[in-house]
């Protein structure tokens, strides 16, 4: 069952750095050879961490990003600033190009890198024909962002979703950083003797609420987007005109799926998983479980806050006896490249993995976390590394065990520089608390 024993914060800052970096190294190979989704073959590979030589599991796009995030904020003592932040990102992929990154980010490194460059922010919004890119690259690297105080915490928010958007621009990409953060930042503060899932989901559920309830024309413009990609293929605004694919409003999945049809179609696995993901609008779901009411439509709330009571609903069905097949978790909340497939699935994984797999029978829940996230194959360094450091958080470094650390690139660093970081955050807290009392005593 779940531990019981508070970490300290120090091992809690330490625990989610590293354990972002192993999900990462450790879910890495499988993303390259598509050989995740087999619990057994996941087993197998994990037996074998042990005795690896050290720092054989490479790292990838998601640390050396998650790297750049922690170095600036160590480097301008925990103050976010945005251009050194871009410039960092550059010069990192300039100096390793080959660490996985996505397919269309490369385009705003180039920009970001231009020593002309003045905005921060401008580059990424012209990604996809200027609605900005979904893909999960702001989510995977934002946990450094939610080590912090409690006191940060509308601070936070704020660095999370402008850290995203140096390179994506769409409400779908930096929302999904917003929630990886806030599920960092809750995990750390929580206290593991009163913890209790659905309260965690509830409270994420309330912070994206308002967070998705902003910014509402760049939110449309991402849920327009999200529908576009339906048919499996990356389009482009004046490919699909609302007229042809129906405005959120007008239609719902059966109208959809007559146009592929009339279109002479078919539907691969992944586009269909597209179709489910359509879902969120709330005005056909194919589940039942979940009523419109409660998911909110395209008005009131979006994808995010859908998704976080699917798997609040996934939770309830498991603590009232009922098993929750890895193909409904990835059918219903996905394992994909894009944000909103892939941070709600990393926030399943951490809390479905507190108790017993009879998969996995031989590993502590943080290993759990990381085995699971890459049994759901897919997007599994990015999934893995973003549960790995909710579990982190949560659990502290006494729970990676060491093997693990010496076999993965990067963790040692990790390891440094959560120290460092916290050194600051604690200081930084005690400093201001102190200038309140001399304000006061004055
Ligand atoms: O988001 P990003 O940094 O990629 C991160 C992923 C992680 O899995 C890493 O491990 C690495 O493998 O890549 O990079 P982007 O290029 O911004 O987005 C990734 C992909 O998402 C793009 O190449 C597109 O395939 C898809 N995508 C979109 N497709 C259509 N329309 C992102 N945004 C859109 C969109 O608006
Ligand atoms: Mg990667
Ligand atoms: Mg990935």
């Amino acid at each position: 069952m779940m531990s019981a024993v508070r970490a300290s914060l120090r091992s809690r800052f330490q625990g989610c750095l590293v354990g972002g970096v192993i999900g990462d190294c450790v879910g890495a190979p499988f993303e390259v050879t598509g050989s995740g989704g087999s619990p057994r073959y996941v087993r197998k590979f994990a037996e074998k961490i042990p005795s690896v030589p050290p720092g054989s599991l490479q790292f990838t796009d998601d640390t050396a990003m998650a790297r750049s995030i922690t170095a600036s904020l160590i480097q301008h003592n925990g103050e976010y600033k945005p251009m050194d932040m871009a410039k960092r990102f550059a010069s990192e992929y300039s100096k390793e190009p080959g660490r996985g990154y996505g397919g269309n980010v490369i385009d705003v490194f180039a920009a970001l890198g231009d020593d002309k460059l003045k905005d921060a922010y401008e580059p990424a919004k012209k990604q996809f024909g200027g609605s900005g890119s979904y893909g999960n690259g702001g989510a995977m690297r934002v946990a450094p962002v939610g080590l912090c105080m409690e006191e940060r915490f509308i601070q936070m928010i704020e660095i999370a979703k402008s850290s995203a958007q140096i390179t994506h621009s769409n409400a779908l990409g930096y929302n999904g950083a917003i929630l990886q953060a806030c599920a960092v930042h809750l995990a750390l503060h929580a206290d593991p003797k009163t913890f209790c899932r659905c309260t965690y989901v509830d409270k994420l559920i309330g912070i994206m609420s308002s967070q998705e309830k902003k910014d509402p024309d760049d939110n449309l413009k991402g849920a327009k987007r999200a529908r576009m990609t339906f048919m499996g293929k990356e389009m482009s605004d004046d490919e699909v005109s609302d007229d042809e694919s129906g405005g959120p409003e007008t239609q719902g999945v059966y109208c959809h799926k007559l146009r592929v049809l009339k279109n002479g179609m078919v539907l691969t696995r992944g586009e269909r998983d597209d179709l489910y993901g359509m879902t969120f609008m709330g005005k056909e779901m194919s589940d039942d479980e979940v009523s419109d009411e409660e998911s909110g439509g395209p008005e009131t709330q979006g994808v995010y806050c859908h998704k976080l009571r699917v798997l609040k609903k996934f939770l309830e069905k498991a603590d009232n006896g009922t098993d929750v097949r890895m193909d409904d978790v990835v059918e219903h909340l996905g394992n994909r490249i894009s944000a909103h497939y892939s941070v709600p699935t990393a926030i399943y994984c951490f809390l479905n993995a507190m108790h017993p797999m009879n998969d996995f029978p031989d590993y502590n829940a943080f290993q759990r976390t990381i085995l699971y996230a890459i049994a759901l194959d897919g997007d599994t360094d990015t999934i893995a590394s973003m549960a790995g450091a909710i579990a982190g958080a949560y659990y502290g470094i006494e729970a990676i065990p060491k093997p693990w650390i010496t076999a993965c690139e990067g963790a040692e660093d990790a390891l440094k520089k959560a120290d460092d970081l916290y050194s600051i955050m604690v200081n930084t807290e005690t400093s201001k608390e102190g200038a309140a009392t001399s304000d006061e005593e004055k």
